[in-house]
């Protein structure tokens, strides 16, 4: 699916999206939809697309399929067996709480013990070949009624860059994601952002690293969010205890799904560390997914979910997901997801398919 607008972040530009969907099916004949939210390259983390249709197709589909499994809440441990994989093990996973939420005639959003149906959203804005053309895309948003705009940034596109923004947006809520693209080395250029008052600072060292991060958050007075190393229940409590960062962006493919994400919820929620839904350039049903576990409580600060148009042209759910004026999106009332997957749409777009 090509992109409405190419999206670039210090690891490279994303023009269109290959996307792995996973349906299942029980033994009645019900559904469920998931959406493996990873990247085409293995550039954010180790995992990419083909690497997740390897283990969906050779590992993950055969050990889950046949299975007897209690309760969606219960898939996290048929595939424990596997070690990493959890943008792939994702897809199964959330397809499987889909399913077990229409079943039960109940919004995924509620399913999954969620509270505040009304999210706050922001949205992602990448790298742009000039600074006048971030500053337009900044303003649309703006208007459209994000609630917070985060900038994805890399050296070379950093200080200036956000100098400028800060001076058209004295006061917006602002951040940066630097997915990865710094070490301890520029600690000065870092502690230099201070003076911007941004929102927080989106993994600005290494994809692995919670301990330099710590160190830099002793340093650096603009709070530090963690994305990239924070894969399960144990690095969100280790990040917590290492105080490497004051906010977590959890994003449910990079944890392994639901399960998974409402744990680490909990344990932050519990902890006074605020955490937010990220998003992965997500077609409908990944969207839907998101929208669904940002109803938590913990999750206190607007994600990087936002509507369907900002990414596609036509999106493989029906309605497209869409954002109130005041940049809000309420969770579906129908069942499971609570939005219509379009058959024809992905069968049209669909390269490849297999069946187990
Ligand atoms: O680091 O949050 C990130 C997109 C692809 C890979 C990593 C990231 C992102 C985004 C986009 O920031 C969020 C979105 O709008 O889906
Ligand atoms: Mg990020």
């Amino acid at each position: 699916m090509p992109l409405v607008h190419f999206f670039e972040t210090s690891f490279g530009r994303t023009y269109e999206r290959r996307i792995i969907l996973a349906r299942v099916e029980d033994a009645d004949g019900a559904e469920g939809w998931g959406e493996c939210t990873v990247g085409e390259s293995p550039s954010y983390c180790e995992e990419w697309t083909d690497s997740c249709w390897a283990a969906l197709e050779l590992v993950l589909a055969p050990m889950v399929v046949g299975k007897e499994i209690e309760s969606a809440a219960k898939t996290w441990d048929v595939m424990k067996p596997v070690r990493g994989n959890r943008m792939a093990k994702a897809a199964i996973e959330t397809a499987i709480w889909d399913l077990e939420a229409k079943k039960l005639g109940v919004p995924l959003w509620k399913h999954l013990g969620g509270t505040n149906r009304e999210i706050a959203c922001g949205v992602s804005i990448g790298i742009q070949d000039s600074v006048e053309q971030l500053i337009e895309k900044i303003q649309t948003e703006v208007d459209a009624g994000y609630q917070r705009i985060k900038i994805k940034i890399a050296p070379g596109w950093d200080y200036d860059v956000i100098k400028q923004v800060r001076s058209q947006f004295p006061d917006i809520k602002l951040m940066g994601d630097a997915n990865s693209a710094y070490t301890l080395d520029d600690i000065d250029l870092l502690r230099s952002l201070d003076e911007f008052d941004l929102m927080m600072l989106e993994q600005p060292l290494p994809y692995d690293d919670i301990i330099d991060h710590a160190k830099l958050q002793r340093e650096i007075n603009t709070p530090i969010c963690l994305d990239e190393p924070i894969k399960s229940p144990d690095d969100a409590r280790h990040a917590i205890e290492l105080r490497s960062g004051k906010i977590i962006n959890l994003k449910n493919g990079r944890v392994g799904g639901h399960s998974e994400s409402k744990r680490i919820e909990k344990i932050c929620r519990e902890n006074g560390m605020p955490v937010w839904c990220g998003g992965m350039l997500e077609a409908g049903i990944g969207r839907a997914h998101n929208i669904a576990i940002s109803t938590l409580a913990g999750y206190t600060m607007p994600g990087d979910v936002s509507a369907s148009k900002r990414y596609w042209h036509e999106d493989i759910i029906e309605p497209e997901v869409t954002v109130s004026a005041n940049g809000t999106i309420i969770a579906p009332d129908a069942p499971g997801i609570g939005f219509e997957v379009k058959r024809d749409r992905i069968d049209n777009s669909t390269v490849k398919k297999w069946t187990i």
